[in-house]
């Protein structure tokens, strides 16, 4: 039995830190992959994220990404999940503010401050992966999550997006507090990517 790996492996997705991430966990789980980006697909239409599920728009997104390239895909679809906010911003995490992650930020420390002028809110919070990988042979999905808590405030330069205003569970620091490789370790992210990196694995092997 001989186990042959792919060539190449696209890594569908726009956002800069959300792929650094994909990028540094999906070496580290499966060397020896090549992996491009939609950088090497520069006329790729951006995908309209019509889901109103993780599952849902990381599907969109994989498929959009396979038919468009012919090569494996993979994409990514999360956010930021916060229980007193009614799960919100949920899958608009992106463009909860239409003003870039500053302003999303802003927005779920106000509406949280808003909520705590008129009762006790708990500030629980998890951020959501969902990973979807497709080639000629069908679709895997794995889920990913990270409990933790909203900072009254952000903390921190590091990662992207809400990073700042998120300590895990069992943390004294907020995400962007961390090491990279930290983040990955626990990171939601990081749990969907090492469940579907041995699936992947077997993908490739041939008798
Ligand atoms: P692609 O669709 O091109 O992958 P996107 O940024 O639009 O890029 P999503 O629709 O999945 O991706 O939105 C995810 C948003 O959730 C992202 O823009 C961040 O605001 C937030 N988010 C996701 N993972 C995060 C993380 O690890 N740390 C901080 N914020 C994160």
């Amino acid at each position: 039995m001989s186990i042959q790996l792919p060539k190449q492996i696209l890594v569908a997705t726009r956002n800069k830190g959300k792929l650094a991430e994909l990028l540094r966990i999906f070496q580290e789980e499966i060397p020896g992959i090549e992996l491009l980006t939609l950088d090497d697909y520069p006329d790729s239409a951006e995908v309209d994220e019509t889901g109103d599920t993780f599952e849902a728009n990381s599907l969109l997104k994989a498929e959009a990404a396979y038919a468009l390239s012919g090569l494996a895909s993979l994409a990514d679809d999360s956010g930021l999940v916060v229980d007193a906010l009614g799960g919100a911003p949920g899958v608009h995490s992106a463009r909860y503010s239409g003003k870039g992650d500053a302003g999303n930020i802003e927005r779920v420390l106000r509406e949280l401050r808003e909520l705590e002028a008129v009762s006790e809110v708990a500030r629980t919070a998890r951020f959501v992966t969902v990973a979807t990988y497709i080639d000629g042979d069908g679709t895997i999905v794995m889920r990913g999550e990270l409990e933790g808590v909203i900072l009254p405030a952000p903390r921190g330069e590091g990662g992207f997006g809400y990073d700042p205003i998120f300590q895990p569970l069992g943390s004294h620091l907020s995400l962007a507090e961390m090491e990279a490789e930290e983040k990955d370790a626990i990171s939601h992210r990081g749990r969907a990517l090492r469940l579907l990196a041995p699936e992947v694995g077997l993908r490739f092997r041939h008798s």
